[in-house]
C-alpha cells in the first residue's frame, strides 16, 4: 500500500515517523512544505525538510522539536563574537546540511542525497524546487515566516498570509506521481494555514489531490480546543476562526474524506466528515504509531 503524506513542522514529522512504524518506509512519500525556507547568511535553510530528515534518521532533538540531538554551537559563539546575527541558531552539525545544499543541485536532489546518506527510506520530496516564501501581514509589518516564528516568537497579530513566488512554482519531480500512485493520502497534523496551504498552493498539487481516487485523511492539529505546539490556536483566533475541528474541516472543505480527531474533543458536534478518534497528542513513539494507524484505518473505510 502506498501512502503520500503532506507535512510540515514538528507535528508532521512525528506523524511520518509513526507511519514508518506501521508500514514499509519505502511505501511512504512525504511531500514537505518549503514555505518556511529562507537564505540565512548566504546559506539555504529548509527547516521542515531538515526536521523530517533528522526525525526519520534518529538525529532529531526531540525536546526542542528542531535541530539535532547533541548539537554543538561553536559556530554560533564565534559568529556572536564577530557581531553576527544570532536570532536564528545554526548548530555545527546542522551547518553541514545547509552547506551541502549551497554546494549545488536542486533541493529535491540535495534532499534525496541526505536521505540516502542517513539511511532514510521514506521518499522525502520538497513540494517544489522553486522558491516559495510564506509571508505574514501582521501588526508588526510584513514578516517572512522565520522572522515571525523565530525572531518574533509568533507574537505579532496575523492579518493575512501569502506565499510569495508560489504562482511561478511547479511541483518537484515525483510529487504528482506520488499523489497519483497513492492508495491513501494523509494530511499531517501540521498547521493548515502555515504548513499545508503552501503545499496546496503549488500549481497542480490540489488538482492532483482532487483527481486521485485515494481517500484523503487529515489528522487534526487541534487537541481539546488548543493546538499542541506552534502558533496554530493563536493564528486561528487572529483569523477570526473558532479553535475547533469545525474550522479545520471548513478549511480543507471537500478535499477530505476523513479526519482523525483527539479523543478529548467534543463528540457532540457533527463535523460533516467521517471521523476517527484517538489520543492525538504524540509524545512517545507508540503515540505516533497509534495516530498513524488511526489515519490508515480510517482510510480503509473508503477503499474497496
Ligand atoms: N526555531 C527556533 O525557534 N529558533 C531557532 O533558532 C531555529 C533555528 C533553526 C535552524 C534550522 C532549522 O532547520 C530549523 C530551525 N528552527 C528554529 C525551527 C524553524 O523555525 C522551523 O521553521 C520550525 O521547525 C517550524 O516549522
Amino acid at each position: 500500500m502506498k501512502v503520500a503524506v503532506l507535512t510540515g513542522g514538528v507535528g508532521g514529522a512525528k506523524l511520518v515517523l509513526g507511519l514508518t512504524r506501521i508500514m514499509a518506509p519505502r511505501d511512504i512519500t512525504a511531500i514537505v512544505n518549503t514555505g518556511d525556507d529562507f537564505t540565512h547568511l548566504g546559506l539555504p535553510v529548509s527547516p521542515d525538510i531538515d526536521t523530517l530528515l533528522y526525525t526519520l534518521s534518529g538525529k532529531a532533538n526531540a525536546v526542542q522539536g528542531w535541530g539535532r540531538e547533541g548539537e554543538t554551537w561553536s559556530f554560533m559563539s564565534a559568529l556572536r563574537s564577530l557581531g553576527g546575527p544570532d536570532w536564528f541558531h545554526l548548530g555545527d552539525g546542522d551547518l553541514a546540511l545547509h552547506v551541502m545544499r549551497l554546494a549545488g543541485g536542486l533541493l529535491s536532489q540535495t534532499t534525496a542525497r541526505a536521505a540516502a546518506a542517513w539511511g532514510v527510506h521514506v521518499e522525502v520530496l520538497p513540494m517544489s524546487d522553486n522558491p516559495v516564501a510564506t509571508m505574514l501581514e501582521t501588526n508588526a509589518g510584513l514578516l517572512s515566516f522565520q522572522r515571525y516564528f523565530v525572531d518574533h516568537s509568533c507574537a505579532p497579530i496575523v492579518r493575512s498570509i501569502f506565499f510569495d513566488g508560489v504562482q511561478h512554482s511547479a511541483p518537484a519531480a515525483g510529487v504528482l506521481r506520488a499523489i497519483e500512485k497513492a492508495d491513501t493520502v494523509v494530511i499531517a497534523p501540521s498547521n493548515p494555514w502555515l504548513s499545508i496551504d503552501p503545499i496546496l498552493a503549488v500549481p497542480g498539487i490540489e488538482a492532483a489531490l482532487r483527481r486521485t481516487t485515494a481517500p484523503i485523511i487529515a489528522v487534526s492539529p487541534i487537541i481539546a480546543g488548543k493546538a499542541v505546539k506552534g502558533p496554530t490556536a493563536k493564528l486561528m483566533a487572529e483569523l477570526g476562526l473558532p479553535v475547533a475541528n469545525t474550522a479545520i474541516v471548513a478549511h480543507y472543505g471537500d478535499l477530505l474524506q476523513g479526519l482523525v480527531i483527539d479523543s478529548g474533543d467534543d463528540p457532540g458536534v457533527d463535523l460533516g466528515v467521517c471521523t476517527a478518534r484517538t489520543a492525538t497528542l504524540m509524545t512517545t513513539l507508540d503515540d505516533r504509531a497509534r495516530v498513524a494507524r488511526a489515519a490508515i484505518d480510517l482510510a480503509r473505510l473508503f477503499r474497496p
